[in-house]
């Protein structure tokens, strides 16, 4: 049962919000959770802990003004939204997509605040982007796009403000485009990116570090049930930066992923995706910017299935990494009526609730993208505090980081919804846990 503040704010939400479906679903998720700490905790909505939790605290639009290889000028929409700044600078993704608009950029940033919160680091949520396709650009249009986008975000950022980092079609190409603009027009070498090249403040792991922490936290899920990945056939949606190191990671661990998906449709290898296989993939998309169907022409055996989806295969384990609401309730008949006993969203949102609440009654393990895939960020902001030391950790260090970061979310999560009633939940114990330390920080720091 909805608390009646809790109604009430999602009422408000609804109605000023009503173009922006993934943001009001994004609040609902998120709100739909907290009865029980608004319950025990009064002084929230004394505060309007809700009503400042939802609205971001800061949005910039922006014109981005480029020209193409023929000397066309063209215009896209630029966009920040700081969500929250309660425990630390803002931090999140760019994403550079044709269908970025304000509302899926105010549903990514409110996610990002309370993961970031999980991380248990010090980093406030925000997220930014822009309606430009990289597709099919040559490198100098990427560039020109990247500085003109720069040459207005710079003002609004910095290493202590709002630190960016890459999202879907935002890699480390277009991070080292934005980072020389900034440099250029602060005059200042500092850590306000992340996702950096290695030669100029980048962290070592940071490309790995979403797909690591995702199937790190899913051998944790594994372990508590006395299973684990070993030997688990698992489909893996997207493969983009998420992707391509969540399918490494199971390979390293024993699993077998026979999926791998982009925009055009999914490949299925019922042999496995190999080392040598993943390779040739990473290759493909982050050097070639091939389509994943050239897959089969390379690996006679696999088979593409043009402008589908995964979901349909039989596996143990499934890995949503491309998009949001990318897995249905339909998609998830068909994972449960196959055996699926896991899923876990690399992905933002990748799920529908539909899906969701298909996975629940079924019984299979879910975790929540705002858990699963926090290791990206949580390397973010470790690359921020090498950044401000101007020291590097080994790739050990940052990977032992890395894992215990992924295991204290992991616990963390479970804790708290087994503290509210609501055991073995890790959708109920990410939410109450990330907001949690957010309006407990906000309280603190009075009607600001
Ligand atoms: P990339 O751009 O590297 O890869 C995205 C992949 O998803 C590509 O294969 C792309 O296919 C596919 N994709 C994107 N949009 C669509 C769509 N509308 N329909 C079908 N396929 C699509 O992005 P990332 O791997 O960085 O991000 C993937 C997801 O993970 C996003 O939800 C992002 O928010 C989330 N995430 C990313 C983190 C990071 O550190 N990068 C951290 C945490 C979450 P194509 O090439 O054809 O476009
Ligand atoms: O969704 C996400 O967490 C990201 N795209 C990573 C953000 C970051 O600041 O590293």
């Amino acid at each position: 049962m909805e608390s009646l503040y809790v109604k009430r704010i999602l009422n408000e939400v609804a109605e000023k919000n009503s173009g922006e479906k993934e943001f009001v679903r994004a609040v609902e998720e998120v709100l739909s959770s907290l009865d029980g700490v608004i319950q025990l905790n009064p002084k929230f909505e004394q505060s309007a802990i809700l009503e400042r939790i939802v609205e971001p605290e800061r949005v910039v639009i922006f014109r981005v003004p480029w020209q193409d290889d023929n000397g066309n000028f063209r215009v896209n929409r630029g966009f920040r939204v700081q969500f929250n700044s309660a425990i630390g600078p803002y931090k999140g993704g760019i994403r550079l997509h044709p269908s970025v608009n304000l509302g899926i950029l105010k549903f990514l940033a409110f996610e990002q605040v309370f993961k970031n919160s999980l991380t248990t680091l010090p980093i406030g949520g925000g997220k930014g982007g822009c309606d430009f396709d990289p597709h099919g650009k040559s490198d100098g249009e990427v560039m020109r796009f990247c500085q003109s986008f720069m040459t207005e975000l710079f003002r609004h950022i910095g290493p202590d403000t709002d630190v960016p980092a890459g999202d879907i079609g935002t890699g480390a190409r277009e991070i080292g485009f934005m980072f020389g603009q900034y440099k250029r027009l602060s005059n200042e070498f500092t850590g306000v990116l992340t996702g950096k090249g290695l030669t100029y403040g980048g962290s070592l792991i940071r490309p790995e570090a979403t797909g690591y922490g995702l199937v790190y936290f899913s051998e944790q899920m594994l372990n508590v049930k006395n299973d684990s990945l070993e030997g688990k056939r698992c489909l893996i949606s997207g493969s983009g930066n998420v992707a391509q190191f969540c399918a490494e990671k199971l390979i390293q661990m024993g699993a077998v992923p026979v999926t791998m998906s982009d925009s055009s449709g999914f490949i299925y290898d019922k042999e496995g995706i190999t080392e040598e296989k993943s390779a040739f993939i990473k290759e493909l998309k982050n050097v070639r910017r091939g389509r994943i169907s050239e897959y089969v022409k390379e690996y006679k055996n696999a088979v593409f299935t043009a402008n589908k989806r995964p979901w349909g295969v039989k596996a143990d384990c499934a890995f949503p990494c491309a998009t949001q609401n990318e897995l249905d309730e339909n998609d998830a008949a068909d994972l449960i009526k196959n055996g699926l006993i896991l899923v876990a969203e690399g992905a933002n949102m990748p799920s529908t609730h539909g899906a969701i609440s298909a996975f629940k009654k079924a019984g299979v393990l879910f975790a929540p993208g705002k858990a699963a895939n926090a290791g990206g960020v949580a390397t973010s902001a470790l690359e921020m505090s090498q950044n401000s030391m101007r020291l590097s950790w080994t790739r050990d260090e940052v990977d032992e980081k890395l894992k215990s970061i992924m295991e204290r979310i992991h616990e963390n999560t479970l804790n708290a919804a087994r503290e509210y009633g609501q055991e073995g939940d890790y959708i109920a114990g990410a939410n109450i846990a990330g907001f949690l330390k957010v309006a407990n920080a906000m309280m603190a720091q009075g009607l600001v």
